[in-house]
């Protein structure tokens, strides 16, 4: 990452309006019990403790957890910058989001409500869950998977994609799941970085209304994968799609004649065994593949949705982001699981059939801690207030956000139509890498409008300069973070040196490709990214990503791919494009491009905009100058471009 530069984000937004939290929902936090337990009230002092004390405070958090066996050492580096957390110990955390539960009264209390795009829904227990857990973990040891095995996951979100996951984790096996509106080759290439073996994908789907052919996308990826040996095919429309003999099988077929109360045991792993990979956009062509492990990430995850959402036994939670991402798997999935907190699964769109389908599930399921993203709130906004407000949202105590940085107009909507202007909104910053939340207020903290506010408990975040030097109140730099915490990333599946360089870019700290300010209070305000890394409502892209698949067209020379500043969106892609000899640029041309991103990345990549051109800014090396490009096309001042070659 050549690029770095942050010369233009030293711009401080003045928004110094604080909004203090109420003395009742102080009083009965979750961060405040276990702070009264350390001997503390107040946040920094206890922030401060915990940075004294990180081993202490994770091993506490870890004994909340069931452990086969202890483990042996809490953290210690490996060959820097690989680490271990929680060496020596035997864990499954399938085990702990259901099994754990048994004989407790969460065992029949609800897991989730699914509420299908269609309006069709379904309700499962904890025990329900588990059951349907165990006879597809059963199945897939039939179809001969094993631990380590990888196995991706392609579903829409139905009750199936949530047991999917806890039954590969419960065999032992890794699983990589793949967003739904990823196109067949983007599905391949995951396929064939991470080797899977088995694919679990569904007969179709409807989202906001429309048909996704997932069997059939499927089926177009599958053709060019050497390791796929089975397809497991959901009924998740129940119509018959093609199927393959030997191939593919109904998962209904799959496991028919596995009766209710098979129990599959739980594979003990090593705390650093791996749970999944997922792959997201960097700075170059190939997604990277995020490998999270067993231990650390239960630890971690389970910690900040505990603190974070302050989960009480009553709580309805909805995190309505997709399980495709680290959101999903995180904060559908695995925190709220093992927290034993009943949630709202969601398939759908916030606009269809209506703008008002958020506040109807809040509604209809008295949710009570709902968490989304900064695109979906801009998106309600255009609406109207009338929509909010034909409904009932007094169950709502605890609102949340993710993704993007939220800006404060949108954050004061928020609260205001959503939040009955009072609730605490949690503006969560943290990425796929960071497993979990990093920086985020909890429900002790004032608010700031647009601010992330404090780091978590043991989490060291600071403002940096490119040699890691601290840069001090107020002044723009790169996000960093000092220690690693449970819940990191362990390396790139296959690819240590692309792992190594989050840690090597700025010397001996955790880089996370974020500019960022943090003012005199210790609040942080997230700007955006300074690599190529462009976020589309809150989904991540890379610009060489946009960039392959254009030149793979056979009109393209060269293209460059950019991300602009987007009311709704946050960004928008825009790119530039040379045409090859012998082709004219031309509205068609422009047509038939577009669609061709939509059908080798997927529909979230399209460009908004599209301009051909005679040249590109260039290196003396060759790379493309997106940071030149985007300075120009924004009317910003290009800044220092020496640094630029590489
Ligand atoms: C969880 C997730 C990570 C990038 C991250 C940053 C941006 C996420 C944010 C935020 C400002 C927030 N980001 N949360 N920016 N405020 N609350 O989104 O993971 O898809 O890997 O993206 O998203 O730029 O670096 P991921």
């Amino acid at each position: 990452m050549s690029n770095l530069g942050f010369e233009d984000t030293d711009t401080i937004l003045t928004e110094d309006r604080l909004f203090a939290p109420s003395h009742d929902v102080v009083e009965n936090a979750n961060i405040l019990a276990y702070m009264k337990s350390k001997g503390f009230t107040d946040y920094d002092a206890f922030h401060q403790w915990s940075l004294e004390n990180r081993f202490e405070f994770w091993e506490d958090m870890a004994k909340e957890l069931h452990w086969f066996e202890p483990w042996q050492t809490t953290f210690q580096w490996t060959t820097k910058p690989f680490f271990q957390w929680f060496a020596g110990g035997k864990f499954n955390i399938t085990y702990n989001c259901l099994d754990r539960h048994k004989d407790t009264p969460t065992w029949k209390k609800v897991a989730f409500y699914w509420e299908g795009d269609d309006g069709s829904s379904r309700t499962l227990t904890y025990e329900e869950l588990y059951v349907m857990t165990n006879r597809m973990a059963k199945g897939l040891q039939n179809l001969g998977v094993k631990k380590g095995d990888r196995v991706a996951i392609y579903l829409p979100a139905i009750p199936e994609q949530v047991a999917a996951l806890l039954a590969v984790a419960r065999i032992g096996a890794v699983h990589s799941v793949v967003f739904g509106g990823f196109a067949a080759s983007a599905l391949r290439d995951r396929i064939i970085d991470a080797e899977a073996k088995v694919v679990i994908t569904a007969d179709g789907n409807y989202r906001g209304g429309k048909h996704i052919q997932l069997k059939k996308i499927t089926d177009e990826a599958v053709a060019e994968t050497p390791t796929i040996e089975k397809v497991i095919v959901v009924h998740r429309l129940g119509s018959d799609v093609p199927m393959q003999a030997g191939r593919d099988v109904y998962l209904h077929d799959l496991i028919a004649d596995i009766p209710e109360d098979t129990v599959v045991p739980c594979e003990p792993m090593d705390s650093e065994d791996l749970l999944y990979i997922l792959y997201t956009s960097g700075s170059t062509g190939k997604p990277k593949g995020i490998v999270h492990v067993q231990g650390g990430y239960a630890v971690g995850t389970y910690t900040t949705t505990k603190f974070v959402f302050d989960i009480k036994d009553g709580d309805i939670y909805w995190c309505t982001a997709d399980i495709g991402w680290v959101t999903g798997h995180s904060y559908i999935v695995y925190g709220p699981l093992m927290n034993g907190v009943t949630s709202v699964l969601f398939e759908g769109t916030p606009t269809y059939p209506a703008p008002d389908r958020f506040w109807n599930i809040v509604e209809k399921y008295k949710v009570s801690i709902i968490y989304t993203s900064p695109t979906a709130i801009r998106g309600l906004m255009r609406f109207g207030e009338e929509w909010p407000a034909k409904h009932d949202l007094s169950s709502l105590r605890i609102l949340g956000s993710v993704g993007e940085p939220i800006n404060p107009e949108a954050w004061i909507w928020y609260r205001k139509n959503i939040g009955h202007s009072a609730l605490p909104i949690m503006d969560t910053w943290w990425q796929t890498e960071t497993g979990m939340i990093l920086i985020s207020p909890t429900v002790i903290l004032p608010l700031k409008p647009g601010s992330a506010t404090r780091p978590m408990p043991t989490i060291e975040a600071d403002i940096v300069d490119r040699d890691g030097n601290a840069v001090g109140q107020n002044k723009g730099g790169f996000l960093i973070i000092r220690h690693p915490w449970p819940a990191q990333m362990r390396t790139i599946y296959k690819d240590e040196d692309r792992y190594r360089t989050y840690w090597e870019t700025i010397p001996d700290v955790y880089f996370a490709g974020d500019a960022a300010t943090k003012d005199t209070d210790g609040y942080f305000r997230v700007q955006g990214r300074v690599d190529d890394v462009i976020k589309v409502s809150g989904h991540r892209l890379g610009s060489m990503e946009i960039e392959s698949s254009l030149v793979s067209h056979p009109a393209v020379a060269e293209a460059a791919a950019i991300g602009k500043p987007d009311p709704l969106k946050g960004e928008h892609v825009k790119v530039f494009v040379i045409v090859k000899h012998g082709y004219e640029p031309s509205a068609e041309l422009e047509k038939e491009l577009k669609l061709h991103v939509r059908t080798t990345v997927g529909a979230l990549a399209v460009p908004e905009e599209l301009e051909f051109t005679p040249s590109l800014p260039k290196t003396r090396s060759g790379k493309i100058m997106r940071r030149v490009i985007r300075a120009k096309e924004l009317g910003e001042p290009v800044g220092d471009i020496s640094t630029l070659d590489g």
